[in-house]
């Protein structure tokens, strides 16, 4: 499963940082490429990961999902 995940609020390295950990740490997530430049992140997952757990995790580290695709 890959997701591009639209993310609101990254403002620097240290913001991508706390994102690509944050989704790292999902269950069943295999890798996460996260682009300050487009404020987007590519999630790859060996399962399904919710649309809802990925908001929630990004919620928890003070950004905001604006859209997520399923790739
Ligand atoms: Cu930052």
């Amino acid at each position: 499963m890959k997701k591009n995940i639209r993310i609101e609020g990254m403002t620097c390295g240290n913001c991508v940082k706390h994102v690509k950990e944050a989704l790292s740490e999902l269950e069943g997530v295999t890798g996460v490429d996260v682009n300050l430049d487009t404020k987007t992140a590519v999630l790859e997952a060996s399962g399904d990961v919710s649309d809802e757990d990925i908001k929630a995790t990004i919620d928890d580290v003070g950004y905001a999902v604006v859209g997520i695709e399923k790739l």
